[in-house]
């Protein structure tokens, strides 16, 4: 491997994953000398790196303080906390540090609607996308989602970004300059990156800088900035929405999404399932209101849209009982939420477990009031969860994920929701959520 130290001050690329990788074909393109340093000795994006840019200097292994000090700006990918102590020196030392999201956003004058939260980002702005093409709208889906935006740049400009950004991808954003932007929900999760929740919190709120229009949840008051009341608000809630506001109305027995109390869809002609589900239905509809996206076009990709993989799928029905793959719940509140929508009485046979990343499992006690039947547990985090919650339901500690489904099989009546919700992260079992997800329908097709 070629290991150079950089001779002059140069632009410097932290990390060698997808972002990594996008940063270098940007400043390719700008025909610009870069750096890229990355802390493992063989990162995912150092073959394709090497392949398409052999010049390329690479400094692999610990972080070298020089050249975090001579750079001319630090192109730092998300996954790379701003605490590791040479960034922060860096920091300290004013060496100016920059995203991916920032340089896309400096460099598109299209309108950008931003999406953040906890939970249901990629639910979100995959309707969203979904919306905006019934409308006929040119617009594309990125970021956090899986396509750094920066590779947008390469491919022709669009009318409208919809953009699904993290909380670090915030850290290093400094004026989105959204047409209109959205914290979804906040529950903990990250608390291994952040030193408290507030920091959490105030990461995801960047996401409001010089923002045009906002739209609120209102049954998340974490989710409302203050911002001045010139920034046009909208609102959207599980409960009836007032004027101007998006809401769920009943009428003889049945109930309906509404905008100013005037119904525009029946729930039960949509196909994605649970009560948080319709949350994120109200989120896509108020945020592509906002964006003047065509209401008919909007509820008709909406009645058509059947979610994603891994985010509450609906797997089969077993003598009765019906299984879910909600892998992608990897923190408490994700778990919390999908306990909740799906769950009808006491009829939920939960399988939790993996990397905990400092989750609070305790928050999870009064949706299994409800809803919980049975916990399993698995993986490294187990017995945190167990310890938070076998005093109110249940709790059995399995060695597998496939025991985990053959023990629910067991215990499950007609009636019944077996759920992988693991509230957790899937690394120390799986390569990540969407495994862990292919395991669990693998181990419940094994049941036939
Ligand atoms: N690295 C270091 N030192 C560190 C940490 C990481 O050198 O201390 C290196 C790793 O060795 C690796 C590289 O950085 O080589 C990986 O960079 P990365 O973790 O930023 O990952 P990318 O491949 O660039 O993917 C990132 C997002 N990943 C994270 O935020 C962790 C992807 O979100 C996103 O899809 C992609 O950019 C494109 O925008 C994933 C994610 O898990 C799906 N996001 C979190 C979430 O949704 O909860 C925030």
């Amino acid at each position: 491997m070629q290991i150079a130290a950089p001779q002059q001050p140069h632009k410097v690329i932290v990390g060698l994953g997808k972002t990594g990788l996008s940063y270098a074909r940007y400043l390719n393109k700008q025909n610009e000398n870069f750096t890229v340093v990355d802390s493992r000795e063989s990162p995912p994006g150092l073959q394709e790196l090497t392949e398409k840019f052999p010049d390329a200097r690479v400094e692999l292994g610990s972080f070298k303080e020089s050249t975090f000090l001579n750079a001319t700006e630090l192109l730092v990918s998300p996954g790379v906390d701003l605490r590791e102590p040479v960034l922060a020196k860096a920091i300290q030392h004013n060496v100016p540090i920059t995203g991916d999201i920032n340089i896309f956003a400096k460099k598109i004058t299209a309108p950008i609607i931003a999406v953040t939260g906890s939970n249901a980002k990629t639910t979100v702005v995959s309707l969203l996308g979904e919306m905006a093409k019934k409308a006929g709208v040119d617009a594309v889906v990125a970021g956090n989602i899986g396509m750094p935006v920066l590779d947008l740049l390469n491919k022709g400009l669009h009318k409208l970004y919809v953009l699904e950004i993290s909380s670090f991808q915030l850290e290093t954003t400094k004026e989105l300059g959204a047409e209109v932007a959205c914290v979804l929900n906040i529950s903990a999760d990250h608390m291994d990156r952040y030193d408290s929740m507030q920091d959490y919190h105030a990461a995801k709120h960047r996401i409001f800088q010089a923002c045009k229009q906002v739209v609120v949840n209102r049954d998340e008051p974490l989710t409302k900035p203050l911002l001045p009341a010139a920034v046009k608000q909208w609102s959207y809630g599980l409960e009836e929405g007032d004027i101007n506001e998006f809401g769920i109305i009943e009428n003889r027995g049945d109930f309906y999404l509404a905008f100013n109390q005037e119904i525009l869809i029946a729930v039960n002609e949509i196909k994605i399932s649970g009560r948080h589900n319709l949350s994120n239905a109200l989120a896509a509809l108020t945020i592509g209101h906002a964006a003047g996206i065509d209401m008919p076009a909007m509820l008709q990709a909406l009645r058509e849209f059947s979610g994603l993989p891994h985010r509450c799928q609906w797997i089969t029905e077993l003598a009765g009982v019906s299984y879910y793959n909600d892998s992608k719940g990897t923190n408490v509140g994700a778990c919390k939420a999908a306990l909740l929508g799906l769950g009808k009485a006491n009829n939920v046979i939960l399988i939790a477990g993996g990397q905990g990343k400092g989750g609070k499992f305790s928050d999870l006690k009064d949706a299994f009031i409800k809803h919980g039947k049975l916990l399993i547990v698995f993986g490294e985090d187990a017995d945190l969860i167990a310890k938070a919650l076998q005093e109110i339901v249940t709790t059995k500690k399995v060695a597998s994920l496939q025991e985990a489904v053959k023990l629910a099989s067991k215990q499950a009546e007609s009636g019944d929701i077996v759920l992988l919700s693991p509230a957790c992260a899937s690394f120390d079992m799986f390569e990540n959520y969407e495994k862990r997800g292919e395991a669990f329908i693998d181990a419940v097709e094994a049941l036939h």
